[in-house]
């Protein structure tokens, strides 16, 4: 894994309502009057307004810890054990499980996304090429600026009963966050058109998509939404971040 730290902004998605299995499975295991948060670790803090839903692997394992009476997080079991040495729980390397699930089992959970222009929620959603190796493996949803993203929530809505969800909770609205010279502003669809990429499938299309938009966006996009509408992503990126963090929706998280 060589020696850099990747440095994630793990993001607070509080349960609003629970799927079926989902409400099954935490019955008795969590505290009625308790908050349950799906955690995405994002690199793009700055882009959190445009969250339209929140991806987990339907066929990986995770657990909901418990922080205290009241907090309780949903992730990989790998990124728990590594917030046991963050501060994240209260004892030192201390990660108490509550619960075990599998992805499948929480599809359909509908949980609150902080700075979302969709203030009544967002759904969580199956992406078969979430890592449990990499982050929390929670991936919140901005298909306005990453192409893996709108990739999966077009094909999701094309074929919506199969992955047995709702057409609609693939089919939030997409707003415009970031304006870029060459990409326009919206930049991850503009670049699936562009490259004709079909579905998340494309994955050797999708790795460049994403490179280019990644450099764009960075070095030449500017936020056209909220508070920090105008400053160069560049300089929103540490700002919405900090907003996050300082209103209690947001965290650091290394590995
Ligand atoms: B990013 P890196 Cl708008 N499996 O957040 C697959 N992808 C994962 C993941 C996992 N276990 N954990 C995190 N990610 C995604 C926003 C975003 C992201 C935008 C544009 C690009 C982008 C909204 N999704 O990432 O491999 C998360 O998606 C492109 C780099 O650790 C996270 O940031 O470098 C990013 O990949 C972390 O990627």
């Amino acid at each position: 894994e060589g020696v850099t730290v990747q440095e994630y902004t793990a993001v607070k998605m509080k349960v609003l309502e629970w799927s079926e299995k989902g409400k099954d499975i935490v019955a008795g295991k969590v505290p009625e009057n308790a908050n349950v948060y799906f955690l995405p670790a994002t690199l793009r803090p700055e882009t959190m307004y445009g969250q339209t839903c929140c991806f987990v692997g339907p066929k990986l394992d995770y657990g909901i810890f418990k922080v205290s009476e009241t907090e309780y997080l949903f992730c990989s079991d790998k990124a728990a054990r590594n917030m046991a040495f963050q501060s994240v729980f209260p004892e030192w390397g201390v990660f108490p499980k509550v619960a075990s699930l599998q992805g499948s089992d929480v599809v359909g959970t509908l949980v609150n996304a902080p700075l979302s222009v969709h203030k009544d929620g967002v759904r969580i959603l199956p992406m078969d090429s979430v890592k449990d190796t990499k982050g929390t493996a929670v991936v919140t949803c901005v298909p306005s600026d990453s192409p893996d993203d709108f990739a999966t929530i077009r094909e999701l809505a094309k074929k919506a009963e199969f992955y047995g969800i709702k057409k609609e909770w693939a089919e939030l609205e997409i707003v415009p966050i970031i304006e870029t010279p060459s990409l326009g502003n919206l930049a991850a669809p503009a670049l699936v058109e562009k490259m004709k990429i079909n579905s998340p499938k494309d994955v050797k299309q999708l790795a460049e998509a994403k490179e280019i938009a990644y450099k764009e966006g960075f070095y030449q996009g500017k936020l056209i939404y909220g508070e920090f509408s105008g400053k160069p992503v560049s300089e929103a990126k540490l700002l919405v971040k900090q907003q996050l963090i300082d209103s209690g929706d947001a965290f650091n998280y290394a590995e």
